[in-house]
């Protein structure tokens, strides 16, 4: 008698628990399990050219190659904006960045960018019945204009559809540099409040411009403000001493937390998006890395995102998930190697091409600024293949909410899923790329770049792409965008330009 009323308490008590967990609340029990995970795995500045089964030869990422080799290889994958902020907010929203005036790379202190109550890539999945997690770099802002880093941040990534948040308050060379757990910095310190300003220095702090004796790493430009573990940054800060981040440990951190996410939610379908922070600047590898590379601290790191990559495909194999959970491998915009400070990215790049023979980089209109690599694996359904198919990050709410049953709210997202797990090689028609003024136009093979005033090179040393004549390239022909074919297709030219209007007044 004693034993039933205890197992009808548990039984009860589970019942309770799982009525209580709005997370599941669309889809009947039965279905829940069949439903694939889904897991974007984000690399910030990652080239074409930087891993090995897109042709590097000088670096080599076997765990990454794991997921092209295992899935579909895209080679017309693209992020949509040659930045992060702009790319990752199209990632999660669905809207291409030209239509918001604010997503531009952010400052470290700027609030939420995104509009609350609007469908997302993770609120679409939450209403599906998904456990939605990000961890790593954010990005896109926090908070409202009552934003105080000591108390309650919001409205950020649990506003916007995210179930639980593991991140990066900007990015790893803004202040602050701390991790926010969900609404909280995580690990500070009540006695020792976090100050953070974009203005002015805080009285007594040291910053890079006037203390250099103070750094291991030296900034080449910018970068030059407060100083955390030997490291100065864009922004100034005081305090908050006990919530710091270790650069070196960083990469250990979100692979740590990444693995609990999928341990703690194993027995639900769940969505995770994990963005890392290699190679972005500073590129400070954990010692068990330094130096393994050959081409200095980008090198490294990527070999230690490589390694994080396997330790966390390892982890879904042990829990037995690996065959129905997707996994996605891109990157939010193309390579830079001297992004602001001294780190011998350069000197020791040696016969490396991060670009992969696309032209540009970062920051540039032409195709390397956002032309990455992308693969998609789902062992339960994907054959493996190469794709050529125009395939772009803009597109997974669309093409998830179709894979799950939910309706696609949003305005530029497209359903490509029949592309994106091989069953068609026919992607996009056509692409919107770059953010306000920076705006390119893929179409087919074609890319059009309209007439731009401005510099011809930017402050890394990039082609920018800016040309007052309008640019028309075919890439198939012209992978390296050497021949400007503008005037032998005027019509054609024409015709991009208007359909550039009819998308942007859409
Ligand atoms: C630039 C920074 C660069 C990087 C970039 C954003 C300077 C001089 N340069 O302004 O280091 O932080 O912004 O990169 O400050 S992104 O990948 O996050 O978009
Ligand atoms: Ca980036």
């Amino acid at each position: 008698m004693q034993m039933t009323k205890h197992l009808v308490t548990i039984g009860l008590a589970l019942i309770l628990t799982s009525c209580g967990d709005k997370t599941n609340k669309n889809i009947p029990e039965e279905t829940s399990n069949s439903k694939p995970n889904i897991v974007i795995i984000y690399a910030d500045d990652l080239g074409y050219g930087d891993v090995s089964s897109y042709g590097s030869t000088e670096l080599i990422t076997p765990n990454i190659d794991r997921i092209s080799n295992e899935g579909i290889k895209f080679t017309n994958g693209y992020a949509t904006s040659p930045t992060c902020t702009p790319s990752r907010f199209s990632l999660l929203s669905g809207i291409y960045p030209f239509r918001s005036q604010k997503a531009k790379v952010l400052p470290g202190n700027a609030p939420l960018l995104f509009e609350v109550g609007k469908q997302t890539l993770p609120s679409m999945l939450h209403d599906a019945g998904y456990f939605t997690g990000v961890i790593g770099k954010w990005h896109l802002g926090l908070g409202d204009e009552n934003m105080n880093w000591n108390g309650e941040i919001k409205p950020g990534p649990r506003e916007i559809g995210f179930d639980y948040s593991y991140i990066m308050a900007s990015t790893n060379d803004r202040v602050p540099s701390v991790y926010v757990k969900n609404h909280h910095i995580d690990g500070l310190d009540p006695n020792d409040p976090i100050e953070v300003s974009y203005r002015e220095n805080f009285e007594g702090e040291p910053t890079g411009k006037e203390n250099p004796e103070l750094l291991k790493v030296h900034p080449s430009h910018g970068h030059d403000q407060s100083i955390h573990n030997g490291i100065s940054r864009i922004g100034y800060m005081r305090g908050g001493k006990s919530a710091l981040f270790i650069d070196e440990d960083m990469s250990d951190d979100f692979l740590k937390e990444s693995t609990k996410f999928i341990n703690d939610h194993k027995d639900k379908p769940f969505f995770l998006f994990y963005s890392l922070h290699q190679p972005h600047v500073p590129r400070i590898p954990h010692p068990r890395f330094a130096g393994k590379s050959g081409l200095g601290p980008r090198g490294d790191v990527i070999l230690e995102a490589d390694w994080a990559v396997g330790q966390f495909l390892d982890e879904l194999d042990r829990l037995g998930l690996a065959e129905n959970t997707i996994v996605i491998f891109s990157s939010d915009n193309g390579p830079v190697l001297d992004d602001g400070y001294e780190d011998e990215a350069i000197t020791k790049n040696g016969k490396h091409t991060p670009n992969g023979g696309l032209r540009g980089g970062k920051y540039s209109k032409f195709d390397a600024g956002t032309h990455v690599p992308f693969m998609v694996r789902w062992p339960a359904e994907i054959k493996p293949g190469v794709s050529d198919a125009l395939v772009c990050q803009i597109d997974f709410t669309a093409s998830f909410a179709s894979l799950v049953g939910q309706e696609n709210l949003t305005p530029d997202s497209e359903n490509i899923l029949d592309a994106f797990i091989g069953k068609s090689k026919v992607g996009r028609d056509n692409l919107i790329l770059g953010s306000q003024g920076i705006t390119t136009y893929r179409k087919g093979d074609y890319v059009l770049i309209p007439s731009q005033k401005g510099p011809k090179r930017n402050w890394v040393n990039h082609e920018t792409g800016n040309d007052i004549n309008v640019q028309l390239y075919n890439l198939k022909e012209d992978r390296g965008q050497q021949n400007n074919i503008a005037d032998q297709h005027p019509e054609l030219v024409n015709k991009m330009l208007n359909e550039i209007e009819i998308i942007i007044n859409k």
